[in-house]
């Protein structure tokens, strides 16, 4: 469950009922003050006309029913036709709020511990059936930067949480705890309203003022994402249609013969029997244990696919999952008890229910079931929406209001039923209707757990859909994208979205899903793939393979080389994931968040940034060249070669061949990263180079975090190490800040210095003198340093 719901565990219990007498509220959430004149239409009341444009908020939302000036009236609301919207606008509601409409006023404001209580009382019925007269109104200011309002008395993807940059480079947040079935709609000004159809007006804001401590202060409430094993920011290959284990493993192989990076091997659901979890094709599955253990011999790892659909027709006693399941009670019940039945993969299927602790305990047995037969080592929940082949069930929905609720938001088919289930089925601690955004969440949860009961070591688990606190649990990847160029421009703001809902394990399938790619797409493909925190190139089947063996030498060696200039990052790019868990710093991050006062960054979504210091700027489309991209005020250097650019705030052409991803570092920053080998495994045992790119002033700052790169809790437990780098004034110092005997094993072996303006005529480290190289470009060089990281040194240039 997601952080701070322990408050509301008296609503879950039994909150079908509360539902019922919740069915529809409304709250208007002004964004910004700010007030636009104009308007037109016939004589309506002169109260009507008092409303701007920018502030009529949607009397008559419902999407089948074309609105007249008869039925908005009939609601108390006034009826203003405009003119249709300019393309690409939002239209202004015909029907719409007047000034005067029955609200609630505040009763009683009472000071308490952390903040004001007070009563809302609408003494008027508006249209809504069965309106709530009294609201308990609590505020807390939780902390300075975090003011709390929720609201309650009686009391899909979901991500109810937006950031919003006001004017002069300030952002705020809002978050609205709330799992039911909600929609948002932005007013043609700035504001919007939020429509859920139950459950508790739980709303955080968040000041900011950065957009950076926006984030912060959102992860607070809902967690911050788990810590990834290492081995889960290497690269993944996977492809739905290996036709057996067999394939699967020549492709791995392959991948070996041309030592191109690979940490995990996948399957889709064609090694199941039947397409039935747990179950294992015994054909052409049968050497799926030996490929795991092959895997593991070469230091890689193997994941595969997992859905909540539980086949219910194989022949009892022959499908434990199954039967057990029914045994124990742990499927989503119909209205009438009895396990509720759609259609997945296998054919008709049950769902398991994850509101049940005894459901976890299941799943945790399945998988070690399986687990003792294929020892796998992550994991990969999909369908967990979750979806259904049918509507509701193979017998529909009853009817009644969870399936048929007075209102129904903007949700796929107009039904809460739609490819999913009724809405009115039974879990263990509410009714679905209130759960059905949490579903993923919740197997997230189990599925986590088992692995850890399995392996003892931190797991590794991708989700498909998510709620706020996922990141907690699991990563994301993207869904079912297209062999597209625009699909692959489209994967960076959805990268984004989740860095900012704090889920920073995400990527989208590599070189697209369904359709045929191209051998250009796939290789800009993989290049910006390089840079998605979690990198796996995925296919659908009947398509062409699109690993990178698949491909011509040159294609297959830009490949290859930009996989290993991401293995040469991981020391940084662990680094960074250690910060998100510590503090809910993005990972892949937009760029106004490092320049919001930089009104040209903020609408960027072509280019993200590692961290603060790495600048991404891909080749997204086809047939060219050169990429034409942002670089913000001040020097960047280029990350292959060191020469400068001084950018004055401007879009800059830059050259990008086929073989070339364009990286940037911002000064001022310094980049642990390391000789990369083809698994992460080998990597961690090379030497640390640290690439320092110094600013204007001569000065650079860096950090790493460094630990075995597997075992729960080592922060926590503090079983790790810490170093920050640092320069002024020509001394670079490396000053270890928390130490463990893994920074024993490992050495910083090359420093390469950006910016350096004049040739030093010496070099000295600890005091001794160092040989050196300088270059015309301004970049210094010294090798085989030899320190071990778990040493602070200083090394300096006169
Ligand atoms: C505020 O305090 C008054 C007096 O104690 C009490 O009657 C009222 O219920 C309180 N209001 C709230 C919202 O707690
Ligand atoms: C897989 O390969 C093994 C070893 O080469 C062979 O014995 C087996 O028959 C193959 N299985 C299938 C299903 O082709
Ligand atoms: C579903 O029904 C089974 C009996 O078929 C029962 O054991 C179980 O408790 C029920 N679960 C819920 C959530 O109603
Ligand atoms: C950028 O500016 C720095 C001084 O701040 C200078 O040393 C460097 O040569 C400049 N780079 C380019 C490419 O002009
Ligand atoms: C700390 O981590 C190392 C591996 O880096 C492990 O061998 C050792 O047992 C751990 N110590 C504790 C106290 O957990
Ligand atoms: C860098 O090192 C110098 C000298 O040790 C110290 O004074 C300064 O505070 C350090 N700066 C940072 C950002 O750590
Ligand atoms: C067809 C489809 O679902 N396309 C998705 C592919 O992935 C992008 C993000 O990477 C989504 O925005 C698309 O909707």
């Amino acid at each position: 469950m997601p952080s701070g719901h322990g408050k509301l565990a008296p609503w879950w219990v039994g909150s079908g009922l509360l539902v019922a007498a919740v069915l529809l509220s409304t709250i208007t959430v002004w964004v910004l003050r700010q007030v636009s004149g104009g308007w037109l239409g016939p004589t309506p009341p002169p109260k009507c006309l008092l409303v701007p444009e920018s502030h009529r908020f949607d009397c008559y939302p419902e999407r089948r029913v074309v609105v007249t000036q008869e039925l908005c009236e009939s609601r108390g609301c006034c009826f203003i036709q405009s003119p249709p919207p300019a393309e690409g606008k939002q239209g202004v509601p015909w029907c719409f709020y007047p000034p005067d409409f029955p609200s609630y006023t505040l009763e009683s404001l009472n000071q308490t511990a952390l903040g004001m209580a007070g009563l809302l009382v609408r003494r008027e019925k508006a249209y809504y059936p069965r309106d709530i007269e009294k609201l308990r109104l609590d505020v807390e200011f939780e902390t300075d930067t975090r003011l709390h309002i929720k609201e309650s008395f009686n009391l899909y993807g979901a991500h109810p949480f937006y950031l919003l940059m006001e004017e002069g480079g300030n952002a705020h947040g809002v978050f609205l705890l709330n799992s039911n079935a909600m929609e948002v709609a932005l007013q043609p000004a700035p504001g919007l309203t939020w429509r859920t159809i139950g459950g508790v007006l739980d709303f955080y804001i968040f000041l900011g003022p950065d957009p950076n401590m926006v984030i912060q202060q959102y992860q607070q409430v809902i967690g911050f994402p788990a810590m990834p094993p290492i081995w889960a920011l290497g690269f993944h290959l996977c492809r739905w249609g290996y036709g057996s284990s067999n394939e699967t493993w020549q492709t791995v192989r392959a991948m070996r013969n041309y030592q191109i990076p690979q940490d995990a091997q996948w399957n889709d659901i064609d090694y199941m029997d039947g397409y039935r979890d747990f179950t294992l094709d015994s054909q052409k599955f049968a050497s799926l244990p030996s490929l795991v253990e092959d895997l593991h011999k070469h230091g890689q790892r193997y994941v595969m696919i997992l859905d909540p659909g539980i086949s219910s027709t194989s022949p009892r006693g022959s499908y434990w999952p199954f039967d057990e399941g029914l045994r124990r009670g742990l499927f989503l019940n119909t209205t009438q008890g009895q396990p509720l039945i759609g259609q997945v993969w296998p054919g008709f299927t049950a769902f398991a229910d994850f509101s049940n602790p005894d459901t976890h305990q299941w799943w945790l047995e399945n998988l070690q079931h399986f687990h003792a037969h294929v020892p796998f080592d992550g994991l990969w929940i999909d369908m967990n929406e979750p979806s259904n082949f049918m509507d509701g069930s193979e017998d529909g929905c009853p009817p009644g209001e969870f399936d048929s609720p007075p209102y129904t938001p903007a949700v796929l088919g107009d039904s809460l039923s739609a490819k999913t289930v009724c809405a009115s089925a039974k879990q263990k601690v509410s009714v679905h209707y209130n759960l059905h955004n949490l579903y993923g969440l919740m197997e997230a949860k189990a599925t986590a757990s088992a692995l850890v009961k399995i392996r003892g070591k931190r797991p590794f688990l991708i989700s498909r859909s998510t709620f706020p606190s996922q990141g907690r649990y699991s990563g994301h990847w993207l869904g079912d994208n297209r062999s597209q160029w625009k699909d692959m421009c489209y994967s960076i703001p959805g990268l984004l979205s989740f860095s900012l809902f704090g889920i920073p394990l995400v990527g989208a399938d590599i070189c697209g899903f369904s359709g045929s790619t191209s051998e250009e797409l796939c290789t800009r493909w993989m290049q910006l793939g390089a840079f998605y925190p979690f990198a796996r190139n995925h296919n659908t089947q009947n398509e062409k393979a699109q690993d990178p063996t698949a491909f011509s030498p040159a294609a297959r060696t830009a490949m290859k080389d930009v996989l290993l200039t991401r293995y040469s990052l991981l020391p940084f790019l662990y680094t960074l994931f250690h910060r998100a868990h510590l503090q809910g710093d993005t990972v892949a991050r937009p760029l106004f968040f490092e320049f919001p006062w930089d009104v040209a960054t903020w609408e960027l979504d072509r280019q993200f940034l590692w961290g603060r210091s790495l600048l991404v700027t891909p080749v997204l489309e086809p047939g060219v060249d050169s990429v034409t991209g942002y670089v913000p005020q001040g020097t960047w250097y280029d990350f292959y070669t060191g020469s400068s650019v001084n950018s004055s705030g401007e879009m800059l052409k830059m050259s990008a061949p086929l073989e070339h991803l364009n990286l940037h570092i911002q000064e001022g920053s310094i980049l642990p990263t390391q000789k990369p080998g083809t698994t992460t495994e080998v990597t961690r045992e090379n030497p640390l180079r640290l690439i320092v790119a110094l600013s204007s002033h001569a000065t650079a700052w860096g950090d790493l975090f460094w630990d075995d790169g597997e075992s729960l809790d080592t922060f926590e437990k503090g079983n790790y190490s810490y170093v920050v780098f640092n320069v002024t004034q020509n001394i670079f110092t490396s000053t270890v800040l928390h130490a463990s005997t893994e920074a024993t094993k490992v050495t910083i072996g090359t420093l390469s210095i950006f910016g350096v303006q004049r040739p030093p005529s010496k070099v000295l480290l600890n005091g001794q003198e160092k040989p050196f190289s300088y270059l015309d470009n301004q970049v210094l060089t010294v090798s085989d340093l030899g320190m071990s990281l778990s040493q602070g040194f200083s090394l300096q240039w006169l």
